[in-house]
């Protein structure tokens, strides 16, 4: 710019919109100082452009200190029309024409169909409304959408409405946005700080005429940008001058530090119309911009707007005119009451008196009008000081938009780049010169920008219903989301019938009646008490690994040291006798690499799987579950499948002691710490519970004192059907397929094998709905265990961000949007959360029943856990306790995480048999 050499060629020959074009500045040289204060110069402009750029990017950056002079409002629009939307829309514009609002009919027919033209009905907004009581203007509003209903029969029952509400406003989602502040000529009582669909949506409630959901609410410089006519564009900036003025652009995404968000764009409205950066815009403003604003209904605020928006223009032409004439250089120094009051010469005066041809004659008729009188040479100062007006405001809104395509090619790393402005407002198609002085100016303040300008061809109305229809598609979406997750979110009642059902089940199970929970003694009767001494072998298998420990128990406390060996799946659904060789062969692995070879150490078995136990090394297996199918061992002792083993590698000495479930190991292990911990508790591969039952309520061991520890298996329960209520049809499809269909049904709604699962199954059901990846079935997601129940656990975590959910997906080859990504996060949420109380509503079966057992008002007690999806999910062991805390209000659990796991606990199960057995 520096080359043109700023004041001259702006003011000089040939400079966009010079007043001079045609029209001689009067010889006196106060006219002149007037109209020169209206002068801006391409420093100025480059100064405002730089300094709005900045603006732009401090607020971008989430700096609020010192706070940025524009806004920067992300919209929730993410794209732009892509042409597919199509279907009947309603839309309410609000706010930018002034002192009118407007109801359109809008029908989308997408790329291939022919255009619908609008139908639509401009309603003049009455005063004392625009400054009464904000429900009076929704009611207003309200009232014209029927009356327009009324007018032009829809013959629809349920209407969609995209509301354009052009003021500016915090978007938190398509269907939600808070006023922050009116603007131009409305200053409604308790609207600031609402959120204003809501509003509109109380109001046509009241009304209850006709049901009109609205489904988005967008500013209008968004709808003037989505409404660029595919093929043109794309328009990837709105920019508006009507009443008011403002702008937006689709940002890159990542670069909005309000959102969590990485990758696409988003549309950002600038509300360029509160720039005040007193550095840029004091050189420009003149008294008569102080004047203006000074009896505006904003004083202070929108002060960019007020020299640029057409509210405005007129007012300034006025307030120069008035001014002229009270110094004697206009009218004859004659001034009337019309021309002193605020308001009485409008935009469209301006842009008619300012017209070359005819602009003269229309300054006479209007000034007239004003009861004023012209003189000869009044009517070329009149349209001097509203060219100089009009051009002021062409250039200062040029450089505003020069510093949003400054930041475009920023954000796109684009030095040079080509982009279409879509263009509406009254100054734009009542003011043709505003138009090309603005183009003129861009194009010299950014000449590496090839801009071109598209006029939007209805205000904005068709690009308000092209957001109104993603809106209404996301909101069908949202639907039907919230219907396929509805199953999954169980309320109080629900849980409490789990709760009741499981007591239920508990005490025919101790009885020894039928029962989906078989209540397995497993014939250990007392927690540690610390006197154990001495080394024991314990193996740890049914989880996600196979542990073999050695165990010191010593004065001290308890030393582990241990190995993790795998269970190939061939080998977990092989024979038994090849499962129980693998096992051994890990011993004596494990007793090379300790030095142990030759040593017949004590060895607990921490078996988890259901057995019944008839004694503490004796345990019948009754089935198999966790993906484990090992032939020959369902109704085999399993200690003594082990000693065969044992016995088929000969030279190797063990002495198996004890066999446990890893629910009791876990209870004992967490038992030496906590001498409270009477229930242990899995939530991994699988799930299970046991718990410290009175020996009288346990009719299948003799004997009516003291207590024995209950395996639950839990994991069966509802295999009886008594979950039927809860199982929904993904459940089923998850148990369909599993090797042991019809088994372990609680298991399958709570624990880590299954989670992934029922995910993955809802997001194939909601990709076939079109929900999700865009309707896309991908390989990927049909391939069976591709979404570990890991995933959930990651995708949860708080410190993750939407980016990195989508990371994940990515990764298992699923092409997603952020909404998509949103979605899944949800489906995750939903299912772990419904795992998580259902486990709660379980644990809170099992404390009522030991404190009902021993007549306890209140019961402290603790809980012994372990497993991956407990330890390692986000949320899920907060979500349990509260669901205890909410269905056994009068027990005080706490829940101990097992550091060691249950292989410690079933060496000191073996610790406990040996000193037993030394005492006997
Ligand atoms: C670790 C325990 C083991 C138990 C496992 C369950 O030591 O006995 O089976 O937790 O959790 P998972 O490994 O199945 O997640
Ligand atoms: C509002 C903007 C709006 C502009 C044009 C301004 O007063 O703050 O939200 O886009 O007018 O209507
Ligand atoms: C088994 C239980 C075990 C639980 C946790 C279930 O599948 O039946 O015995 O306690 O998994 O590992």
């Amino acid at each position: 710019m520096d080359s043109i050499g700023p004041v001259e060629l702006l003011h000089g020959e040939g400079a966009p919109g010079c007043p001079q074009e045609g029209l001689s500045c009067p010889s006196d040289s106060s006219e002149l100082e007037c109209l020169q204060q209206f002068m801006v110069t391409g420093a100025q402009l480059q100064q405002i452009q730089a300094s709005l750029l900045g603006s732009m990017e401090q607020a971008l950056r989430g700096q609020t200190s010192p706070a940025p002079a524009v806004r920067m409002l992300p919209t929730y629009v993410g794209s732009i029309p892509h042409g597919t939307e199509q279907g009947d829309f309603l839309v309410l514009e609000l706010g930018a024409t002034g002192a009118s609002l407007r109801v359109l009919w809008v029908t989308l027919t997408g790329f291939e169909g022919h255009k619908i033209e609008p139908r639509s009905q401009e309603f003049v907004i009455p005063q004392e409304v625009m400054l009464g009581a904000g429900q009076q203007l929704f009611d207003f509003a309200a009232h014209c959408l029927s009356e327009f209903l009324d007018m032009h029969p829809v013959g629809k029952q349920s209407l969609q409405l995209g509301f354009s509400f052009s003021f500016p406003c915090h978007q938190t989602g398509l269907d939600r946005s808070t006023l922050i502040s009116w603007t131009k000529g409305f200053r409604c009582s308790g609207v600031e700080g609402q959120d204003v669909v809501q509003l509109l949506r109380d109001a046509i409630q009241r009304q209850g005429a006709y049901s009109i959901d609205v489904v988005a609410v967008v500013n209008d410089t968004v709808g003037t940008m989505m409404g660029c006519e595919p093929g043109v564009g794309p328009c990837e900036v709105g920019l508006v001058v009507d009443t008011g003025t403002n702008a937006c652009y689709m940002e890159e995404a990542r670069h909005v530090a309000a959102l969590d968000e990485d990758r696409g764009r988003v549309c950002v409205s600038v509300e360029w119309g509160s720039f005040s950066d007193d550095g840029a815009l004091s050189p420009v403003l003149t008294t008569f911009d102080n004047a203006l604003d000074h009896e505006s209904l904003n004083p202070g605020a929108q002060r960019f707007e007020k020299m640029i928006g057409g509210l405005y223009l007129g007012e300034l032409v006025r307030l120069v005119l008035a001014h002229l004439a009270q110094r004697g250089f206009l009218f004859g120094g004659c001034t009337s009451p019309a021309l002193l009051s605020q308001g009485s010469i409008l935009l469209e005066h301006v842009a008619e008196m300012e017209d070359p041809s005819a602009g003269a004659a229309c300054a006479r008729a209007i000034l007239q009008d004003l009861g004023l009188s012209l003189e000869t040479s009044d009517a070329e100062l009149v349209q001097q000081v509203c060219a100089a007006v009009c051009t002021r405001a062409a250039q200062l809104c040029a450089a505003a938009l020069a510093a949003v395509l400054s930041r475009l090619q920023h954000s796109r790393e684009q030095q040079t780049f080509q982009i279409s402005v879509a263009t509406g407002g009254q100054v734009f198609e009542r003011h043709p010169r505003f138009s090309s002085i603005l183009q003129e100016t861009v194009m010299l303040l950014v000449p590496e920008c090839d801009v071109s300008f598209i006029p939007s061809v209805d205000g904005g109305g068709r690009g308000v219903a092209m957001v109104t229809a993603v809106a209404a598609r996301l909101a069908a979406h949202r639907r039907l989301l919230e219907e396929t997750l509805a199953p999954f979110r169980l309320n109080r009642e629900q849980l409490a019938v789990v709760q009741a059902q499981m007591r239920e089940a508990m005490a025919k199970g101790l009885r020894g009646e039928a029962s989906s929970l078989r209540m397995l003694p497993t014939y250990v009767r007392a927690v540690p008490d610390g006197t154990e001494r001495g080394d024991f072998l314990a193996l740890d298998l049914g989880g996600t690994n196979f542990r073999v420990l050695l165990v010191r128990v010593a004065t001290g406390g308890v030393q582990i040291t241990s190995q993790i060996y795998s269970i190939p799946e061939c080998v977990a659904q092989g024979s038994g006798q090849q499962l129980f060789d693998h096992i051994v062969d890990c011993i004596v692995d494990f007793q090379q690499k300790q030095g142990l070879s030759g040593q017949s150490l004590p060895l607990g078995f921490t078996f988890s799987f259901p057995c019944r136990q008839l004694g503490l090394d004796q345990s019948i297996l009754l089935n198999w579950t966790k993906g484990f199918n090992a032939s020959d061992c369902e109704g085999k002792d399993v200690v003594c499948l082990l000693r065969e083993a044992i016995r088929r590698r000969q030279a190797v000495e063990l002495n198996v002691v004890a066999i446990v479930n890893d629910t009791v190991g876990t209870m004992m292990s967490c038992g030496y710490e906590d001498p409270r911990c009477e229930i242990g508790l899995i939530v991994g591969t699988g799930t299970n519970a046991c718990y410290m039952e009175e020996l009288q309520n346990v009719a299948s061991v003799a004997g009516d004192s003291g207590h024995m520890c209950i395996n639950m298996e839990w994991g069966a329960f509802g295999d009886d059907g008594s979950l039927g209520m809860l199982s929904t049809h993904f459940d089923e499809c998850v148990d369909q397929a599993s090797i042991n269909p019809g088994e372990q049904r609680f298991e399958k709604m709570i624990s880590g094998m299954y989670l992934g699962e029922i995910v993955r199954h809802i997001l194939l059901h909601l990709t076939s709905l079109g929900v999700l990846f865009r309707g896309q079935q991908t390989q990927h997601l049909q391939t069976r265990d591709i979404f570990k129940t890991k995933f959930l656990s990651e995708i949860e975590s708080d410190s993750l961000a939407l980016r990195q959910v989508r990371a994940i997906l990515e990764d298992l080859g699923l092409p997603l949007t952020s909404d998509d990504a949103l979605m899944v996060l949800e489906v995750c949420q939903a299912v772990s959360q419904r795992a998580a109380r259902l486990c709660g509503a379980g644990v809170a079966a099992v404390v009522e029943k030991i404190r009902e057992n021993r007549g306890l008002e209140k019961l402290t007690v603790s809980v012994g856990v372990d497993g991956t999806l407990y330890k390692l999910h986000p949320h899920f062991s907060s979500l349990v306790a509260a669901t205890v805390q909410e269905l056994a209000p009068c027990c005080a659990v706490t829940f101990l995480e097992s550091e060691d796991g249950s292989g410690k606990g079933a060496a000191l199960v073996t610790a406990v048999a040996c000193r037993l057995a030394q005492t006997a």
